[in-house]
């Protein structure tokens, strides 16, 4: 018997709740089931609190999304007591702040960590959940609630001869808790999306020799990082609930949003200067808090696109490395647009190579390095920024078995079917936080976590008080979701481009736009709508 297990075996097998997941969505489900007096257990895999926090642990991981947004609002006294030390805070101090906030909130007794959940199977005779864990467990709960994140299946690419590879690898979503050292190494960084841009940089710095295999390359914005003074904390601090309220109805849950104006109604010179504004302001704002048409409109598009070509161009010193740089033949944010210090800037440096896999593809790793079709690489380490199976992986890999046995797997075989990304035809009482069908990864991630918890906690409270046993989305109302996603992503430029928004990363995958793209406040007012008529679309028994 393991020691949590030893320290836990005090615990009920039979609960109202189970959570799946102690990133920040299961933490504060916790924090929400314990003020509704509900018993539950929660299990993570991982041997402390954090998600994507405690995984992600390579060089220069940091938050994409400003710090004072990038947090819980729950509580007011947690949001003007906590500090954050800069505008995007990296990977250390956003544990830092999870950690603090379940030692606050007493919420890490509620969990078994170092816990993975095997499987879940609903019974219908009972109406309760059987949910099995790798230490030998099985719990009965009325509720399944999944915290399980939308990137956290890592994704390390199936290339002939990994397992004889004689120097060290490393997926990003899976880094080692101790110092990884590169110092006087010849590292390989496989993937130029968000993990590999913020990490390229300052691998750069501390390898001997950095050799970066680009299979298609990516724009990118600059973060432009910086410490929060004492005058702009003040500011922050009085302002902060104006602020928070801003995020909870834009479009993308960030406290700008879209302008009412196209890109193609303003004059080019002025278009020019408004893309040079905000490119030295930094962020996500570059993008979304711009022109109203840019993922909608393909000419509109090319204005911002071809905007950041031009600072490709004038920040690679060497032409043909510039050339391989430049991104074309999709739309500018239809992969995830990463934020980078210094991206671009890395490929100046002496000891930085490009490896264009377009021109010349890997074939295998060899004992010594990586071989693609023209040469072979020597490298000590390889790092995988290779991504991960998103929104749907982490949820099929669990073992959810439904109504009459039905695995979740072979129900989404052709692509996920949700009701509001929250519920699943088949599996009753099962909530996903953040699950595919909802704005999710369209958004600041903590705003859109709390939003799904918050509802998800009501609609518990409502069926409690009803005497309910079952809720469960209707056929009607989960096909009418469905083709509503659907439609609404059509009309958009995502479709166009290999993605994993559009599951095209992983071998074999449906080619289904996986998130909600209405607008984070459209989707919590019909997220409320709908409760306020009763849920409106369940079938509750
Ligand atoms: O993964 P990705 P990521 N051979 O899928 C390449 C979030 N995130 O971990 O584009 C060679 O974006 C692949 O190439 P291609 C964020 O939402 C957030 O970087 O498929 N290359 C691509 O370049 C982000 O979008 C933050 O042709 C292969 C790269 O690997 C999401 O996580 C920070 C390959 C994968 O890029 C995922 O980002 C980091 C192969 N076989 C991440 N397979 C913050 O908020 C894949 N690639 C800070």
């Amino acid at each position: 018997m393991s020691a949590s297990q030893k320290m836990n075996s005090s615990r009920s097998n039979e609960v109202d709740a189970v959570v799946i997941g102690a990133g920040f969505a299961g933490l504060y489900m916790v924090h929400r089931l314990k003020e509704l007096g509900l018993s539950h257990r929660a299990f993570e895999q991982g041997g402390g609190v954090g998600g994507t926090w405690y995984w992600n642990r390579y060089p220069g991981a940091s938050s994409d999304s400003e710090s004072w947004v990038y947090s819980y609002t729950f509580s007011p006294e947690l949001e003007q007591d906590w500090q954050w030390s800069c505008r995007f805070p990296e990977q250390a101090e956003i544990l830092r702040y999870l950690e603090h906030v379940a030692d606050r909130f007493d919420l890490k007794r509620s969990f078994d960590f170092n816990t993975r959940v095997t499987s879940a199977s609903y019974d219908e005779a009972s109406g309760f959940w059987t949910v099995e864990t790798d230490g030998g467990e099985r719990v009965r709960t009325k509720y399944l609630i999944t915290a399980v994140g939308c990137l956290s299946a890592a994704q390390v690419p199936k290339i002939p001869g990994l397992e004889r590879f004689q120097g060290k690898w490393y997926h990003t979503g899976q880094w080692p808790h101790e110092k990884v050292d590169f110092s006087g190494k010849r590292v390989g960084v496989v993937g130029t999306g968000s993990s590999g841009i913020q990490s390229i940089p300052i691998i750069a710095k501390q390898a001997k020799h950095l050799t970066v295999f680009q299979r298609t390359p990516n724009f990118s914005v600059p973060a432009r990082n910086a410490p929060i003074g004492p005058e702009q904390m003040r500011k922050l601090k009085r302002d902060i609930r104006q602020i928070r309220e801003t995020c909870r109805w834009a479009t993308i849950g960030q406290p700008y949003d879209l302008l009412p104006t196209t890109a193609l109604e303003v004059d080019p010179e002025e278009r020019r200067k408004h893309y040079e504004a905000d490119w030295q302001k930094g962020g996500f704002e570059w993008m979304f808090g711009s022109y109203c048409d840019l993922l909608f409109n393909e000419k509109a598009n090319e204005t911002a696109a071809e905007f950041v070509r031009e600072k490709i161009r004038g920040t690679v010193k060497d032409p043909e490395v510039a050339r391989k740089l430049i991104p074309r033949g999709y739309p500018i944010g239809t992969k995830r647009l990463p934020l980078d210090t210094d991206y671009f800037e890395t490929f100046n440096r002496e000891n930085v190579e490009l490896v264009d896999l377009r021109e010349s593809s890997i074939e295998e790793i060899v004992p010594s390095g990586i071989r693609t079709r023209d040469k072979t690489y020597p490298l000590d380490a390889i790092v995988f920024a290779t991504g991960f199976d998103a929104l749907t992986g982490p949820l099929t890999r669990i073992g959810i078995r439904g109504r009459g046995g039905q695995r979740l797997d072979e129900k989404w075989s052709t692509g996920p079917r949700t009701y509001l990304g929250v519920s699943t035809l088949g599996f009753p009482n099962m909530f996903m936080i953040t699950g595919p069908g909802s704005p999710s990864v369209l958004g600041n991630m903590p705003t859109s976590i709390e939003q799904h918890v918050d509802w998800i906690s009501d609609c518990i409270a409502h069926l409690r008080n009803k005497g309910a046993t079952t809720i469960e989305p209707t056929k009607d109302a989960e096909d009418a979701w469905g083709a509503h996603v659907k439609e609404l992503g059509d009309g958009t430029l995502f479709p166009q481009t290999d993605s994993w928004y559009m599951g095209a990363n992983i071998p074999g995958k449906p080619r289904v736009f996986l998130p909600y793209i209405g607008g984070f406040g459209t989707y919590r007012k019909l997220c409320d709508e709908i409760a306020a008529k009763g849920y409106e679309g369940f079938s509750i028994t």
